[in-house]
């Protein structure tokens, strides 16, 4: 556990120089999500591989504009409206996105959807690998919230085509339980204002953007192939955390 007790002072020590201290479940695994630059600006993370490392499932090309222009555009926005909100700055996304209702009337819209989109795509890249299976705690788990993974399968797959337009398909921990659920636009279940709460374990985009390139408006072999390329260490690292 060398690199995550680095990743944990490397954080600690941005932590430090300005930004909050909240800590939501999920911070431990995902640390990419809370990089700031000096100046207390957001960065786009780096992706854990190459642009082309998830093909034949996940194209070259919908990687690299997805990550480079689509999440950077959100990290930017993001930036944006913290600039107009002097009292924002050093928040963590998690804080802002736990208060959404109670945020500056004039930054709420862009909060909500560029901290919910640079939330959810940093979250996103790190649950990404090809060749993952799950452990047998996780299948275990698994089997015992939905009957079997294939199951699970069908019921993760459900949601994401019945998520109508842009959105995200969730599996969430809610205490002891793991819970599926879908999220309009750049919304996610740790926002206050979600209508099912709890700490994403895994997620897909739904966009258009995520997959149009390759798989069209076929969104149903897009969802049967993120099972190729969803990390499942990942996955269990975020149970844990
Ligand atoms: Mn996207």
């Amino acid at each position: 556990m060398k690199s995550n007790r680095k990743d944990f002072l490397k954080t600690g020590a941005i932590l430090a120089a300005g930004a909050s201290l909240y800590r939501p479940a999920v911070k431990a695994a995902i640390n990419t999500i809370n990089q700031f630059t000096n100046d207390g600006l957001f960065t786009l993370p780096k992706l854990p591989y190459a642009y082309n490392a998830l093909e034949p499932f996940i194209d070259m090309q919908t990687m690299e504009i997805h990550h480079s222009k689509h999440h950077q555009a959100y990290v930017n926005n993001l930036n944006t409206a913290i600039a107009k909100a002097a009292s924002l700055k050093g928040k963590s996304v998690e804080e802002l996105i736990a208060t959404i209702d109670k945020l500056p009337e004039n930054v709420r819209t862009a909060i909500r959807n560029n901290g919910g989109g640079h939330w959810n795509h940093a979250f996103f890249w790190q649950l990404l690998k090809t060749g993952t299976m799950p452990s047998e705690k996780m299948t275990n788990l698994i089997t015992k919230n939905f009957g079997s993974i294939d199951e699970f399968k069908k019921q993760f797959e459900k949601a994401a085509l019945g998520q109508f337009g842009s959105g995200w398909a969730w599996l969430i921990k809610q205490g002891d339980k793991l819970i599926v659920t879908s999220t309009p636009n750049q919304d996610n279940p740790l926002m206050d204002i979600a209508t099912v709460k709890g700490n994403p374990i895994i997620g897909l985009d739904l966009w258009e953007h995520a997959y149009y390139l390759k798989y069209q408006n076929k969104r149903v072999e897009y969802t049967q192939a993120f099972w190729s390329i969803l990390n499942w260490e990942k996955v269990e690292q975020l149970l844990d955390a």
